[in-house]
């Protein structure tokens, strides 16, 4: 594993040099429409000012965020303050912006003499600042004071999402990632416009999340990972923090406990939920389909109604996920009965379901999102749930399953669903992907991490990067913007952004690397 960093850019490799120009279209995801003004160009200097609008503690939020990028690097004050209307400098307005943005869109003018982004919420300027960092030199992310032109392309962007999800999942439950490595993950995707972080909190290997009167789920079945290492959990307190974390990176956190099956570290913390009353042990391997949940027990259901309500009470978003994948230890029959007692219990405690698609046989409410993992482009059930009106969420695990390995050398992931090089990962239409399942069927993409082979930061940054802004642009950018070519230009420019941020990547031989 020690070998990832040196097969990787390090981060103190040569970044861009100052003078290179940045142009209107060089964004990753590739904005919905640019209108570049050769004429124009702004340029940021010691008495550039960000102002905010008035009376928007979310806008003033904003701002400290994007000074927060700027200062370290340019060494300028660039003051927040507040203002109703486009000043001389950068300015972050609520209203006012095209109304093809929509709620999460923005509208980002450059002239001479400003920066306007214009949104009609704060998600919409969120994403706009997002935009902004990438008009700028890559040394713009440095943490220390560069010497660069800091210039800004001039010029119109207006932009808004194709789809309303546009996800990435961690599997923390097969190893253990700390808040900071989570808090460095959600960085890492919100520059690209994720708005979605799963977390696959429950496994065979691991339960990751404290759940009041089940102690020893965390005590005991927190103990361990994959490879027998101390494992970890969540405090209710550390969860909160990282769901506020993301929250004010217009990330929502949707929390998966997965059920009936990949439920050993539950199984073997408490005897009871077990149909022979007899706890198996711990789990450090990486096989997958051997447990299940006591589908006939009641105390079973007693222990997912304290789980979901716990989940519920945790989580702002609409959505808790409930698994589902890989039920080969319960028989057909019973993971039917099993599911038609967990739906009523997520929608008491006042969420919507969502699942890995294979839940779908257990005809859930229209508001349930089944989540396609499969590696073939036809599945009647969830075409069958998208004709009752469910809205399905795509991660086909051949295309955007960012723990396959790139190529048959990849030192990290593995390769059932295939070798996943970073064309491959971009080439794909999530509108017409499965058949029978329209674009209008679908709410958007995600980008799913397993950890079995990942023990750190730098493993789950390699196998994300570079293909998770590939799966965030077909989740975010039109259809018809979609270009390989033009993609694999963007992303070359996006490699000087990892090497002075210090993000390790996949320096894949698709892309002609700076
Ligand atoms: C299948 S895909 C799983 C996971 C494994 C993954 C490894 C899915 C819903 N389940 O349990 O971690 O393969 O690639």
């Amino acid at each position: 594993v020690t070998t990832v960093a040196a097969a990787a850019f390090s981060p103190s490799a040569t970044a861009e040099p100052a003078s290179a120009a940045k142009s209107l279209t060089d964004v990753i995801p590739a904005p919905a429409s640019v209108s570049p003004d050769a004429r124009q160009a702004f340029r940021l200097n010691w008495t550039t000012v960000i102002s905010t609008e008035r009376g928007s503690a979310e806008a003033a939020a904003i701002g400290r965020q994007l000074a927060g990028v700027l200062r370290p690097s340019t060494g300028y004050p660039l003051p927040v303050v507040p203002a109703w209307y486009p000043n001389h400098g950068i300015s972050l307005l609520l209203g006012g912006a095209d109304p093809r943005v929509g709620q999460e869109g923005y509208e980002l003018r450059v002239s001479r003499d400003s920066v306007v982004i214009r949104a009609k919420t704060a998600a919409g300027l969120f994403a706009g600042t997002q935009t902004l960092r990438q008009l700028l030199p890559a040394k713009i992310e440095s943490k220390n004071r560069q010497r660069a032109n800091w210039t800004v392309p001039g010029g119109r962007i207006v932009d808004f999402p194709r789809f309303a999800h546009r996800g990435a999942m961690l599997d923390v439950s097969r190893h253990f990632f700390s808040v900071n490595e989570v808090k460095r993950y959600i960085d890492d995707i919100a520059q690209y416009k994720v708005n979605r972080l799963h977390l696959h909190l429950a496994d065979d290997q691991g339960w990751r999340i404290e759940i009041p009167g089940w102690p020893r789920l965390t005590s005991y079945g927190g103990s361990t990972e994959v490879g027998g290492g101390p494992g970890g959990y969540y405090t209710k307190k550390q969860y909160l923090d990282l769901v506020a974390y993301a929250k004010s990176k217009y990330i929502t956190v949707i929390p998966e406990i997965d059920m009936p099956g990949h439920t050993n570290a539950a199984l073997a913390s408490y005897a009871e939920l077990n149909c022979n009353g007899i706890a198996p042990p711990l789990y450090t391997g990486t096989d997958v389909g051997f447990s299940s949940l006591c589908i006939d027990k009641e105390i079973t259901y007693k222990f997912i109604d304290d789980v979901i309500g716990e989940l519920a009470s945790l989580t702002p978003g609409e959505y808790i996920h409930i698994g589902g994948d890989e039920a080969h230890a319960t028989k057909p029959a019973d993971y039917l009965k099993f599911m038609q007692r967990v739906l009523p219990i997520v929608a008491k405690h006042g969420k919507k379901v969502t699942g890995w698609h294979e839940f779908v046989k257990s005809v859930p409410p229209a508001s349930a999102v089944p989540q396609y993992w499969g590696t073939d482009d036809v599945d009647e059930d969830v075409a069958a749930a998208a004709q009752r009106g469910n809205k399905i969420l795509m991660s086909p695990a051949h295309k955007s399953y960012l723990d396959m390995k790139y190529d048959e050398n990849t030192p990290l992931g593995q390769d059932w669903a295939g070798l996943i090089e970073v064309d491959t990962a971009y080439n794909w239409d999530p509108g017409s992907f499965v058949k029978d399942v329209p674009e209008a069927s679908v709410r958007g993409v995600e980008a799913p991490l397993w950890s079995e082979t990942l023990e750190d930061i730098k493993d789950i940054e390699f196998m994300a990067f570079p293909r998770l802004p590939a799966i965030a642009e077909l989740g975010w950018s039109p259809a018809s913007t979609h270009d390989w070519e033009s993609f694999r230009g963007r992303l070359a420019g996006q490699g000087d952004r990892w090497k002075v941020q210090g993000v390790t990547f996949y320096p894949s031989p698709k892309i002609a690397w700076h």
